[in-house]
């Protein structure tokens, strides 16, 4: 593939973005009233004000070109039809086969991998009805009321995010706890609050391999086995996820209550197969299919939507415009959703560890920058924090607003107040402040002179921050669904333009590696080849764990 940034349609793009330089967001609204309806689309549910960015036409034209000369529709086909795009671990990528229909052909080596994936679905509703039904049962002949995920990364953000987002329609007597760290902290306190006699532990794991997963579940069945539970009841209480049969028999659960996927879903993308038991335990399979639904909604839609309307397309080549053409270094995620409070953390991963590749498919160094900073809070803690930043720092950074407008409580004016804040928020980045304005404002409260002038810059708001308003009906399993998708394949977008694999992850492999070593070092005598610093942390650390 030709290098991205001697492209004709890059050059293109980097001559348009003089011409644009000076241009404020406050005079294209004000040129073209229509500029709203223009920018906005609908999808699977999720509709996208986009208008509030730092385009006009023909930026969008330029940046489809660009999208098209980059390969992204044959990218995208390649992947939906199960090719082995991961090229560095020789894997096909297929999380949208997980949410197929059921009379859908799709097809890894020859073999259709939807009836497997039915079977699997097929597998945890029986489970999932028996212990939301309390007639799954612990080893004192009581329902289970507490459900202990233990899984780390993909196998913890996802499944920990949607819970907590639909959480009015989780199941009464079930209260849902999350393990992630090797901090004992985080299992500790879970522990003191559950009792062994009803609580299910669900351990996660693609590779049945992790050390922090492997240590908290042998520390789970442990405190178990001293709690009063016996070897034969371990069965109860223990169930996997995994892709590694050989290994979960070897942990000791019992691969009957294993529930396995396949190595064509990454971690980060893999919530929609069985390492979303947790989630279909807690909402049940019903509402389970309809988080399923909403995901391949927007597949469809990504599928075969021409590219200037097609959302994840939209979303994902105006990041790429900010990174590229604006230096645009983070991009905030600001949902006005307190349910949706691990959002912001599970698109960290999703994106960061998809798109914080620096060589290209080829193995040669990328020719500009590639995945932002993703970072961002709930709506409205992120005002009274961090969005001073936002508005008068001297970076620019992209937003992305995210509401539900209906709300799950009956709570009077909470909503239209979280609402009012959102929408307030984009204006005034979109909008600022002028130095006139200001002068304006502060003589009205009878200000005058030196001391009106002195204050003026500090109140003026550059303005001309862009955002993008993604507005939700409510925070159903189908729109959250379809609003996980649409950034799984923005994410996507970004990697075909830039060129890089977005489904390996090599980055996370060699601080797992020096953490082997220094653990046998911590646990013995011997030492190995570290630098001065290191060393000299080791010592400490020993010193420490030796007191
Ligand atoms: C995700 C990553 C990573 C992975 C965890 C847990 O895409 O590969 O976050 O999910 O390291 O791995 P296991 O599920 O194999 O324990």
């Amino acid at each position: 593939m030709s290098t991205l940034t001697t492209s004709r349609e890059w050059l293109a793009l980097q001559a348009h973005r003089e011409d644009i330089q000076t241009v404020h967001l406050r005079r294209l609204f004000a040129d073209d009233p229509a500029r709203a309806e223009r920018f906005s689309i609908e999808a699977a549910g999720v509709f996208l004000d986009y208008s509030k960015n730092r385009v006009t036409a023909a930026t969008m034209e330029a940046l489809m070109a660009l999208a098209r000369a980059r390969g992204l529709e044959e990218a995208r086909d390649e992947m939906f039809s199960g090719a082995p795009v991961n090229i560095t671990e020789h894997r096909a990528v297929l999380h949208r086969a997980l949410r197929a229909r059921s009379d859908e052909t799709i097809l890894v080596g020859g073999e259709n991998v939807v009836p497997g994936v039915r079977n699997v679905l097929e597998q945890m509703r029986r489970f999932t009805d028996q212990v939301r039904g309390g007639s799954w049962k612990g080893y004192r002949g009581q329902p289970i009321s507490d459900i202990v995920n233990i899984g780390i990364g993909g196998s913890d953000l996802g499944p920990q995010m949607v819970c907590e987002a639909l959480r009015p329609i989780g199941h009464p007597r079930l209260s849902m706890h999350f393990v992630s760290n090797v901090d004992g902290a985080q299992l500790a306190d879970v522990l003191n609050r559950v009792n062994p006699e009803t609580t299910l532990f669900v351990v996660v794991s693609k590779t049945f391999t992790t050390q922090e997963t492997l240590r908290n579940a042998t520390s789970a069945r442990s405190w178990f086995l001293d709690n009063g539970g016996g070897q034969e009841d371990i069965a109860r209480h223990f169930v996997a996820v995994s892709t590694d049969a050989r290994r979960v028999a070897g942990f000791g659960i019992d691969p009957d209550h294993m529930f396995g996927f396949w190595d064509w879903v990454g971690g980060r993308y893999s919530l929609w197969s069985a390492v979303g038991l947790s989630i279909a335990l807690y909402i049940g399979m019903p509402a389970f299919a309809a988080l399923l639904d909403g995901a391949r909604e927007m597949d469809e839609h990504f599928a075969a939507a021409p590219l200037e309307q097609n959302m994840p397309v939209i979303l994902g080549m105006l990041g790429v415009w900010y990174r590229q053409f604006f230096n645009a270094g983070s991009h905030c995620i600001a949902p006005y959703a307190h349910r949706l409070n691990r959002f912001p953390a599970y698109l960290q991963q999703l994106d960061m560890e998809s798109n914080g590749k620096s060589v290209t498919r080829d193995g040669r160094p990328v020719s500009g920058a590639t995945g932002p900073v993703i970072w961002g809070e709930v709506g409205t803690n992120g005002q009274h924090a961090f969005f001073q930043l936002l508005h008068q720092g001297t970076d620019v950074v992209p937003v992305d607003f995210i509401a539900p407008l209906k709300a799950d409580h009956a709570l009077d004016d909470h909503q239209l107040l979280l609402l009012a804040n959102c929408l307030a928020q984009s204006e005034a980045l979109m909008r600022g402040k002028t130095a006139d304005e200001v002068r304006a404002e502060l003589s009205a409260t009878g200000m005058a002179g030196d001391e009106l002038e002195e204050l003026v810059p500090h109140k003026v708001f550059p303005g001309n921050r862009p955002s993008n308003t993604l507005l939700l009906p409510n925070l159903s399993p189908h729109s959250l669904g379809a609003l996980i998708a649409l950034y799984e394949h923005k994410v996507f977008v970004q990697g075909v333009i830039w060129n890089i694999n977005s489904f390996d992850q090599w980055g996370v492999e060699l601080g797992k590696r020096l953490a082997v070593d220094i653990v046998a070092e911590l646990r013995c005598d011997g030492l190995g080849h570290h630098d001065a610093s290191t060393r000299a942390l080791i010592e400490r650390v020993r010193v420490s764990l030796k007191g």
